[in-house]
């Protein structure tokens, strides 16, 4: 068989770099705080870096609104600082990945400022302009940041396309100039030596210039595919070998993903899906209930079986999008702190799939104290409060849903060490740095052999090492268990077995698993403390284990 890609044996970390390191003492977190941190990822072990947007941008909604692809925003530094973080990171084997925005630009890129000042003018078609109907929006599409996806421009009477904030219009990507445009911009960042794109809300870039009610208009359009292949073609040919492309789906089915990421196809190597993080709340993402464990081996389970002979599953909890897993999933309560994170981390990097690590999980950062409206920064919060506030919905009511859904909980500063603002910055940080970084921070658990940081450090060491856990075929155990979640992993050499308890009852392990008895033990999360019994599955306890053959 053909030797596989790198990426098989990989993990991404994720750098959020608002939020990251601040080397200059605005309270923003920039490229050369990012420079200056390259050993914790180095010490941690991870292959790549994927950076959330630095383009030139208003910051609308921190950059995932961008005026200028092919310059940095003076917020994060210059195009020569990130230069220079490019050969750092590739000095230490860390590879660089930047986030591709191309549904939507900013409302201040040239592109759509040229589109919106006359009907007629040669980029008016970059764009999806639309006459009203009936006197109002032309569909009843509404932007994922609360209200009408459609904004009526004065000055030529006609609305245009915003699937995000009114400040992020869509491109039209039936123009093949916008596709042109799009492929020259990134072989410039290929040709600047990076390896590859996060490719952020992909499946939205075809729409159905029919414009039919329904997510059918936008989500997984009629020439999606197409898109993706003819992107593949013009940027990534010849040269995608060294290359990494995860494409961001909401909305992506298994059967999907299968396709985008079948090699035969040649789109893109992996997706983001969102299934089992949309088990733990209603339609809407404000509307909380609780996860159960079943559906999540249900939902992880299909995606192993469906990506098992052809395509390539991506592994995450947590991203800057999403509440941090362990105040969501585990317990960040004191005493399960530790090994909730640590369980939650090897029950994910077990699977089958190239995991990613966001900015702070690697110590179990947790989610945020948050008092009234004016502690959050996010425009998705900030426009759901007040639309609900408008509609009469009462404001305690409303704060109470946001605070632990919020994505600003994956957007406090990275917790470096105890000191005021947590080392993260010397100035007033943008957003409060939550106060239990006293506590949890990166220079506490550096040298700690068992910390969240140590336990990251030795699961990311096992899948560069073990061509099991990189390779072997996925098998779910216990499906019915609501406190149990176990697989297995087996290669030609070996059957792994991965046991995490995700709740604080012990269970014994050999009534649940009696192939476990005189399995030897690979990686444990809780092996190391007095009272633990290898027999019994404790609190939280999560393990590897190499069965007997
Ligand atoms: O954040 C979400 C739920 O809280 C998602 O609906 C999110 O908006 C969706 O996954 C798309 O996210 C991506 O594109 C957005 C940007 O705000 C997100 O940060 C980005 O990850 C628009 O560019």
């Amino acid at each position: 068989s053909p030797t596989p890609p790198w990426w098989t044996a990989a993990v991404v970390y994720q750098v959020y770099p608002r939020s990251f390191a601040d080397s200059d003492g605005d309270g923003i977190g920039d490229v050369n705080g990012i420079r200056g941190k390259l050993d914790h990822l180095a010490d941690l072990g991870v292959d790549v870096v994927w950076l959330s947007p630095v383009y030139r941008s208003p910051q609308d909604d921190n950059g995932y609104d961008i005026s200028d692809y092919r310059d940095v925003d003076p917020v994060f530094g210059t195009l020569a600082d990130l230069d220079a973080l490019i050969t750092e990171a590739h000095d230490r084997g860390i590879k660089v990945v930047m986030d591709l925005v191309v549904n939507h630009t900013s409302d201040e890129h040239p592109w759509f400022v040229e589109s919106r000042s006359s009907t007629t003018n040669p980029k008016r078609d970059w764009y999806w302009w639309r006459d009203p109907r009936d006197g109002a929006e032309p569909t009843g599409w509404r932007s994922f940041f609360s209200g009408p996806a459609w904004e009526l421009d004065e000055t030529t009477g006609q609305y245009y396309l915003h699937l995000f904030s009114r400040k992020q219009p869509d491109l039209n990507w039936e123009n093949p100039e916008v596709r042109s445009a799009v492929h020259e911009m990134m072989r410039w960042w290929l040709d600047r030596g990076v390896d590859g794109f996060r490719m952020d809300v992909i499946n939205m870039i075809s729409k159905d210039p029919a414009l039919p009610e329904g997510t059918e208009g936008w989500l997984f359009g009629p020439r999606l595919h197409e898109f993706l292949a003819e992107m593949h073609r013009e940027v990534f040919a010849g040269r995608d070998a060294d290359l990494i492309t995860v494409g961001e789906m909401p909305g992506v089915t298994v059967e999907q993903a299968r396709e985008v990421t079948d090699p035969a196809r040649a789109e893109l190597d992996m997706v983001f899906q969102f299934e089992h993080v949309g088990l733990d709340h209603g339609d809407s993402k404000w509307d909380a209930r609780p996860l159960r464990l079943t559906d999540l081996k249900a939902s992880l389970g299909r995606w192993q079986e469906g990506l098992a002979d052809v395509g390539w599953n991506s592994l995450y909890w947590d991203n800057h999008d999403q509440p941090r897993a362990v105040s969501r999933f585990g317990d960040d309560s004191p005493r399960y702190r530790r090994d909730s994170a640590t369980c939650l981390a090897t029950l994910l990097h077990g699977h089958r799939g190239t995991p990613y690590v966001y900015q702070g999980e690697e110590i179990g950062m947790a989610n945020s104290t948050w008092g009234g409206v004016r502690d959050f920064r996010d425009i998705e919060t900030l426009n759901h409060v007040a639309e609900a506030v408008a509609a009469g919905q009462d404001v305690e009511q409303v704060l109470a849903a946001v605070r632990p859904a919020s994505r600003d909980n994956a957007r406090t500063p990275v917790q470096w060490d105890a000191t005021a603002h947590a080392g993260f910055t010397t100035g007033e940080p943008w957003i409060a740095v939550n106060p239990d970084h006293v506590e949890w921070n990166v220079a506490a658990q550096r040298d700690d052999p068992h910390s969240v940081l140590a336990h990251h450090r030795a699961l990311i060491a096992l899948r560069h090492a073990n061509r099991t856990v990189q390779l072997g075929a996925f098998a779910m155990l216990l499906p019915d268990h609501e406190d149990v979640y176990a697989y297995t992993r087996t290669s030609d050499d070996e059957t792994l077995l991965v046991v995490c308890n995700v709740s604080a009852t012990p269970y014994p392990l050999g009534e649940l698993l009696p192939e476990a008895g005189g399995a030897e033990l690979v990686l444990g999360n809780r092996d190391h403390l007095p009272d633990h019994d290898p027999a019994v599955l404790g609190p939280w306890d999560a393990r590897i284990l190499r069965l007997a053959r």
